[in-house]
């Protein structure tokens, strides 16, 4: 067998350490494959970048020194594939989500199991040469495991004892070795361009950045054991910093009592949509003569619609979106709330209703247990919370049930709740990678057709036909006239391909255009006497649920919501919308950060021009924007808001 196997092979298998510098090369090979496939502006993978990889890859099988080298060469093989599979998973992840696996992603297991359709339009051909090691590989460890042993020649105690402290002093070398590759130039990292990186971490490919792929894993891994390990409390004078923040926040924000929009429909019920992967570049728009979204165009026209209003949500996708519109925090910077921190306190719509009197219910026709919201729906105060259990799957279109048949249901239960009553729907049919039957297909679509992007446009405008219906059976059952109507997206499609973007908006878009456009949802509040029609800026999903409570005249006189009222009778001051990753928007600036976090490294768009601007108009509202998430994310982890209260009755 030993003559007819490759020749660098059989050397692999005599020269000591050979194979573990074999080993490290081919890993080394793969992360920067990995780093190309991703492609993050700013971030390509330097110099530093190998230096801190190979100090990682060392340290994960410095200890496969102690063993023989036969059962050596067995782990590394098993480690080649296992470290694979990490990365491989990392890159899919990384192509729907923009962000990293880390240990609550994978807590959220079930997701990314409902998500097997998308996760098949990820897969690329090149992507083959990430396993094109795998052959020899197998064949390495087969060939050593079926090897019969040579008979072991009985070394004398001396000899056996010097082999295992010879081993014992490699590896240790090695270690450290490795060690000082990953650490020396984390550290000049910290004191220098990536100061506070692991003080705050807003964005996990920021500190990917840094760490490096498999760096990244065994941060976030020590993180969590740390947080498992003992939760700590968060020390008082960082409590009384954050409390200090929320008060100077709300009074920049809050618009004073006196305002004449305040309570200006008081008592109204609310009816709120969150429409799944709903953005605003469809509204109003037509392709081929053919109007996308004819039904919210018409509710457009008498309502208070927000054009350039963004979602912010990060990886917990449509659970962020809804924390954030509810709760009015931002979502966390890995994982979701909702599976995370279920547990904690939160202030948010549904429980301020149901104390100012309200009946209230959440409805989504899928698994209770997605997303948690079993658990988190109590948490945030509902009532009731009616899942697919509690509808009959009459139209199975997707995921689930169609949203025709789903808002048709939702309805009936809504006309027996008490009034007044607040009532949040979630719809599903446009769920990413957009399959329709043909027999729902009823736009033609050209150059379109066929595409991930052409179902896309299929499905919204079902959704759209699903929404005038829905519009229709309320105004039959009276509700629509004592209702308050909201309509907003939870974030982007995921499609990555700007072509049909641009066929279908018969535009280039600039790389501002598309940052904007991949963030921008529509937001729709319509009013009983349809009295605020019109246009308005700016907004962000963290401000629903204060334009709500600020129309119903409900003032919670506690300052933890971030966001702020959008319809208000009195000009509101320049407002900010934060994203995740640190970057902002506001009426004249729009800011996307640069990876190593330096607020002077971003770029600062003006508006008016849609060209960058000096950072100088930037860099102090970039600030603010870290200091909002940092907050944001001390009341989440740390179950601040039974002590902010308690403070506040001190
Ligand atoms: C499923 C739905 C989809 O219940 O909320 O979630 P998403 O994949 O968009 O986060
Ligand atoms: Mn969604």
């Amino acid at each position: 067998m030993g003559r007819t196997m490759p020749s660098f092979l059989r050397t692999s298998v005599r020269i000591p350490g050979l194979e573990l510098i074999v080993f490290v090369l081919l890993m080394l090979l793969k992360l920067y494959l990995f780093d190309a496939s991703i492609n993050v502006r700013n971030m390509r993978m330097g110099l530093d970048d190998v230096i801190v990889a190979t100090g990682t890859i060392g340290l994960i099988v410095f200890w496969t020194l102690w063993l023989s080298r036969r059962v050596r060469l067995i782990v590394l093989a098993v480690l080649h594939l296992v470290l694979t599979v990490i990365l491989y998973a990392d890159l899919l992840y990384f192509r729907y989500f923009q962000d990293l696996i880390s240990i609550p992603v994978l807590l959220q297991a079930g997701q990314v199991g409902a998500l097997g359709d998308s996760i098949g339009s990820l897969l690329e051909p090149r992507d083959l040469l990430l396993f094109a090691d795998w052959p020899l590989s197998i064949a390495l460890a087969l060939r050593v495991l079926l090897r019969r042993q040579p008979a072991v020649r009985s070394a004398t105690g001396v000899s056996r004892w010097r082999t295992a402290a010879l081993r014992v002093v490699l590896s240790l070398v090695v270690c450290a070795i490795s060690l000082a590759l990953v650490f020396v130039p984390i550290q000049i990292a910290k004191r220098t361009w990536a100061q506070g990186l692991f003080v705050g971490i807003w964005w996990n490919v920021s500190l990917y950045n840094v760490t490096g792929l498999f760096g990244f894993h065994g941060y976030d891994a020590y993180v969590y054991a740390k947080k498992a390990i003992g939760q700590q409390q968060l020390p008082e004078p960082e409590l009384l910093e954050t409390a200090k923040w929320l008060e100077e926040h709300r009074s920049r924000t809050t618009p004073p009592q006196d305002d004449a929009l305040f309570g200006a429909y008081r008592g109204a019920n609310v009816v709120m949509v969150q429409a799944e992967a709903f953005q605003s570049f469809l509204i109003g728009r037509s392709y081929m003569d053919q109007v996308i979204t004819p039904n919210l165009n018409a509710l457009i026209e008498e309502s208070a619609y927000f054009p350039d209003f963004y979602h912010q949500t990060a990886q917990g996708r449509t659970s962020d979106a809804d924390f954030a519109a509810q709760c009015s925090l931002q979502p966390l910077p890995t994982g979701s709330v909702f599976i995370r921190y279920a547990q904690h306190a939160y202030s948010c719509l549904p429980g301020v209703l149901k104390d100012n009197g309200y009946d209230t219910a959440v409805f989504h026709a899928y698994d209770g247990g997605f997303w948690n919201r079993n658990v988190m729906y109590n948490t945030m105060g509902y009532a009731n919370y009616y899942n697919r259990s509690d509808y009959i799957i009459d139209e199975p279109l997707g995921w689930t049930v169609g949203d025709r048949s789903f808002f048709r249901q939702s309805t009936e239960k809504m006309a027996q709740m008490s009034s007044p009553f607040y009532s949040f729907l979630i719809t599903l049919t446009s769920h990413h990678p957009y399959p329709m039957p043909k027999s729902h297909h009823t736009l033609a679509l050209g150059e379109l057709e066929g595409t991930m992007f052409g179902d896309y446009l299929q499905s919204v405008h079902y959704v759209d036909q699903a929404l005038g219906s829905f519009v229709e059976d309320l105004k039959q059952r009276g509700l629509w006239e004592r209702s308050i109507f909201v309509f907003y997206g939870d974030h982007d499609n995921s499609i990555r391909d700007w072509q049909p973007f641009e066929t279908f908006l018969g535009e280039e878009l600039s790389e501002l255009r598309r940052e904007q456009l991949q963030r921008q949802v529509p937001l729709i509040v319509h009013t009983p006497d349809s009295g605020l029609a019109g246009e308005y800026p700016g907004g962000g999903q963290l401000d629903i649920a204060p334009t709500l409570l600020h129309l119903l005249g409900i003032d919670t006189g506690e300052p933890f919501m971030l966001g702020a009222p959008l319809l208000t009778a009195q000009p509101p001051q320049e407002r900010m919308v934060v994203f995740r990753n640190g970057a902002y928007a506001t009426d004249s600036h729009y800011y996307t950060p640069a990876a190593d976090g330096i607020p002077e490294h971003g770029v600062c768009y003006d508006l008016a021009t849609g060209e960058p601007a000096g950072t100088d108009a930037c860099v102090d509202q970039a600030a603010e924007a870290r200091a909002q998430l940092l907050h944001s994310d001390r009341i989440i982890n740390y179950n601040l808001l039974p002590r902010l209260r308690e403070l506040r009755e001190r």
